[in-house]
């Protein structure tokens, strides 16, 4: 084979191990992030991204929306998740068939075959803003994986251990990257650290986090 320097088609997906239980898989949706973005673009005019209120009173410095039959909230009352979007009282905007082909798709090439997902976090990073260490554990059924896609601006995710104090690994990720945690890696502790200001020719000055979950 020769090599065409001149060659612009994307680089084939390859996977990374984090840990037993979860791995990234570099560019997993590059070939589809354009239709993620609009796709992104209509359910936020349905649903607009908000910073949502944390039980403590703080205001969380990623804006959020959510789509299919349940979404996940904050507010004084505490996390959970719930199938009205409580800015509207409307049904949260169904699922795109392309997040739920991407997300089946990725958990199956993790090796979580049959995972479909009820639930799409979709979170948006300026500069600036920051997830602190967490476990996501405010679903049913610790059965299933997650899925968590990263679009536009580059961020660097921190992936810790079961216990908070355990120190996280930082996993740097670019557009189209998807990781999957699930098995002995669902409870781990995760979080992502600061944006830094940047551009990406998709998403200007943005980045987009899509997590998909079976919350019931
Ligand atoms: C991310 N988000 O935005 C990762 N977990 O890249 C999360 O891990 C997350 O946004 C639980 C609840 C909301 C979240
Ligand atoms: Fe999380």
């Amino acid at each position: 084979m020769t090599m065409d320097l001149f060659d612009q088609s994307p680089a084939e997906p390859w996977a990374e191990p984090i840990c037993e239980g979860a791995l990234v898989l570099r560019r997993f949706a590059s070939a589809c992030g354009s239709e993620l973005l609009v796709e992104i673009e209509q359910v936020a005019a349905q649903a607009p991204f908000r910073q949502m209120q944390t039980p403590g009173g703080h205001t969380m410095s990623v804006a959020m929306t959510c789509c299919g039959d349940w979404g996940w909230v904050t507010d004084a009352r505490g996390y959970r998740y719930q199938q009205q979007d409580p800015v509207s009282g409307d049904p949260w905007p169904s699922m795109p068939e392309v997040f739920h082909k991407l997300a089946k798709d990725a958990a199956e090439t993790a090796g979580y075959g049959g995972f479909e997902p009820d639930s799409c976090l979709i979170n948006r990073y300026l500069r600036g803003a920051k997830m602190g260490l967490h476990q996501d554990k405010d679903e049913d059924d610790f059965g299933h994986p997650i899925v968590s896609v990263s679009l536009g601006v580059p961020a660097t995710f921190q992936f810790g251990g079961l216990r908070r104090g355990d120190r996280p690994e930082r996993v740097p990720l670019e557009h189209g990257d998807v990781v999957v945690w699930g098995g002995p890696a669902r409870l781990r502790y995760h979080g992502v650290l600061t944006l830094k200001a940047a551009d990406h020719p998709l998403t200007g000055v943005c980045r987009y986090n899509l997590t998909f979950r079976r919350a019931r």
